[in-house]
């Protein structure tokens, strides 16, 4: 990650704004007396912020940052629609919160995910408690399957997707606004563009993945 530029809430920080920023958060975590009365409900600050410790920059010690910074690269994603979403009849909503931002659909299908494909998919999180629940849910019924490409495509998917658990995940974001719990919650997208590339792969046979040019590109890219 290109430590000297973070993304909040869609902008991008140069460095003095960053620390500028930075000083602020820092004045609001030393200062309790300065926070308004409405926010007094809140326990604390704290649990309203992330932690990541891969996360190098003057901000680091507690802000609410999506990790990802999206890249000028043009890249491929992989986005599934999880069997509770297809359950819900949530595949139209999502599917058509990717086009209508403007990103580039190159492949699609409902299938039934085996038990093997989804061990391979997520092979990151077998030590975890929870992957034996997460193998089942995940083969519990027919999933949709897509790849997406544009620039910047794969942090921009995993901020219109929001975070892992509903209840943190941002009003606007499609596990904000369609889903309550983390093992449940709607929708995967790939968290690198190798892994994107990697899970593309993985979910497609030769073939099933299309080459084609939108003929809106023109009002998308200057
Ligand atoms: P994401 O799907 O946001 O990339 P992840 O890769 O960390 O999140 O985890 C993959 C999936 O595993 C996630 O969408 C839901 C499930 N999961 C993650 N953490 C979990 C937990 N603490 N309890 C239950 N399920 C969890
Ligand atoms: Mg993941």
């Amino acid at each position: 990650m290109d430590s000297g530029v973070a993304v909040f809430g869609g902008a991008t920080l140069t460095p003095s704004v960053s620390s500028s920023l930075a000083t602020n958060v820092r004045l609001f975590h030393l200062s309790p007396h300065r926070r308004t009365s409405h926010l007094a409900a809140f326990r604390s600050t704290s649990h309203l912020f992330t932690h990541s410790s891969s996360f190098k920059s003057p901000l680091k010690p507690h802000i609410f940052l999506p990790h990802l910074v999206a890249s000028l690269e043009v890249e491929e994603t992989y986005i599934m629609i999880k069997p509770d979403g297809v359950q819900r009849g949530l595949v139209g909503e999502i599917i058509s919160r990717f086009e209508k931002k403007g990103f580039k659909l190159t492949a699609l299908k409902l299938f039934e995910c085996p038990k093997e494909l989804a061990e391979e998919h997520y092979k990151d999180l077998q030590s975890k408690p929870f992957f034996p629940k997460l193998i089942s849910y995940i083969t519990s019924g027919p999933v949709v399957c897509m790849a997406w490409e544009g620039v910047g495509v794969v942090a921009s998917a995993r901020k219109l997707i929001g975070a892992t658990n509903p209840l943190n995940a941002e009003p606007g974001t499609i596990r904000g606004d369609l889903a309550v719990q983390t093992g449940r919650n709607v929708v995967h997208g790939s968290d690198s563009p190798e892994n994107g590339k990697r899970e593309i792969a993985l979910w497609f046979k030769e073939g099933e993945v299309c080459e084609w040019a939108p003929i809106l590109e023109p009002w998308l890219k200057e």
